[in-house]
């Protein structure tokens, strides 16, 4: 059995989460939903607002809406979470493209260890989530210590708003960030919640992103943070677009590696190794795996898996949208965005 520091070295990268919690001797299931008591007296006082699908209930933490079990997930890890210089977390809205840059990220960084043409490669065993501890999950199971358990660098996902995650005003770590243009979050958020409930209609869903009232949201307060930080401290925080990510994945994957102070080199790219990576990670290759088309996403979501790989495109919101609709959320976010420098036109 291997212990796990001898599954990764610095130069390995990270060690895939699943096969971390071989070692660690973890099971999910036992030691979930620990901390959903703690500080009820002070949950029980937030804002509340039902989810778009009417099952889950939010509350108002900190300016942003969140499942109200991960109220005390938040305190928790804004209390105890320790970053190290050579942490990497991938953070995005959910529906923005997080399995994904999940799977980029940790191809990238573990190129190493395993070589992203190799036929043993984690991604074409383990669904991309699987390879990064979802850090508000962790912190909700009460998990922490098999996130200090973890060699480095450690690769850790979230959805929770920047300073949530990391509340000093500059991170002690990296993060790379993407968005996605609201109206195709919109679209997919509603396919992704009508795998929990078929008769979910979309305009329930739209108008909660229009309220701001989803899990994590608002949105536009979800980007802007990050954004507002990958400007100020371009060295921590990297700021990607799903959209510019389907143009051109080779040239993002490349300006990936040299944020995570790992460029490729010649000898790499005379081998083809970003586009190995870029070929490993493309939605048709993922979706058509096992890992992504067996089995639900946790034992705690009963969400089929190939939920996580719909069409994987852009502008599927005319598909769905009135144009008044369309117009309406434009005209939302554009308001929210002005002087920011970041838009979605
Ligand atoms: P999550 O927040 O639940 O993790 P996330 O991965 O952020 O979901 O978003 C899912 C979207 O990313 C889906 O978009 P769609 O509904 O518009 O199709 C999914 O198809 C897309 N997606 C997943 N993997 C890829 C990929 N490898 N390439 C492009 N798009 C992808």
């Amino acid at each position: 059995m291997p212990t796990l520091a001898s599954m990764a070295t610095p130069e390995e990268g990270p060690v895939p989460f699943e096969d971390a919690l071989v070692v660690i001797g973890t099971n999910l299931l036992s030691s979930s939903q620990h901390r959903e008591e703690e500080h009820a007296d002070l949950v029980a006082t937030l804002p509340s607002a039902l989810e778009a699908n009417g099952v889950k209930k939010l509350r108002l933490y900190q300016g942003f809406w969140l499942r109200d079990i991960h109220v005390p997930a938040v305190i928790a890890l804004q209390r105890r979470f320790q970053p190290r210089h050579d942490d990497v977390i991938v953070a995005s809205f959910p529906k923005c493209g997080t399995t994904w840059l999940n799977a980029l990220t940790f191809a990238t960084m573990a190129r190493r260890a395993y070589p992203p043409a190799g036929a043993d490669h984690p991604l074409r065993r383990l669904n991309p989530h699987q390879c990064l501890p979802f850090l508000e999950g962790l912190f909700q199971g009460g998990r922490e210590a098999e996130l200090e358990a973890l060699p480095s660098p450690r690769l850790m996902n979230t959805h929770m708003p920047l300073p949530m995650v990391v509340p000093s005003a500059v991170p002690g770590c990296r993060v790379v960030y993407v968005c996605r243009e609201p109206k195709d979050m919109a679209v997919s958020a509603w396919h992704f919640l009508r795998r929990l409930q078929p008769d979910l209609a979309f305009s329930v869903v739209f108008e909660s992103v229009c309220d701001g009232r989803m899990a994590f949201g608002p949105v536009w307060d979800h980007v802007l943070g990050y954004w507002r930080a990958s400007t100020a401290m371009p060295d921590k925080v990297l700021f990607l677009r799903y959209e510019e990510l389907l143009r051109d994945p080779a040239d993002k994957v490349r300006k990936l590696a040299r944020f995570l102070g790992m460029p490729f080199s010649a000898a790499e790219e005379d081998a083809g190794t970003v586009d190995s990576i870029v070929r490993l990670c493309s939605f048709d290759h993922l979706k058509g795996l096992d890992a992504n088309k067996i089995g639900h996403l946790d034992p705690l979501l009963p969400v089929p898996r190939d939920a996580l790989f719909r069409n994987g495109a852009s502008g599927d919101w005319v598909n769905h949208m009135t144009a008044e609709m369309a117009s309406r959320l434009d005209r939302i976010v554009a308001d929210k965005m002005r002087g920011t420098g970041l838009n979605f036109r």
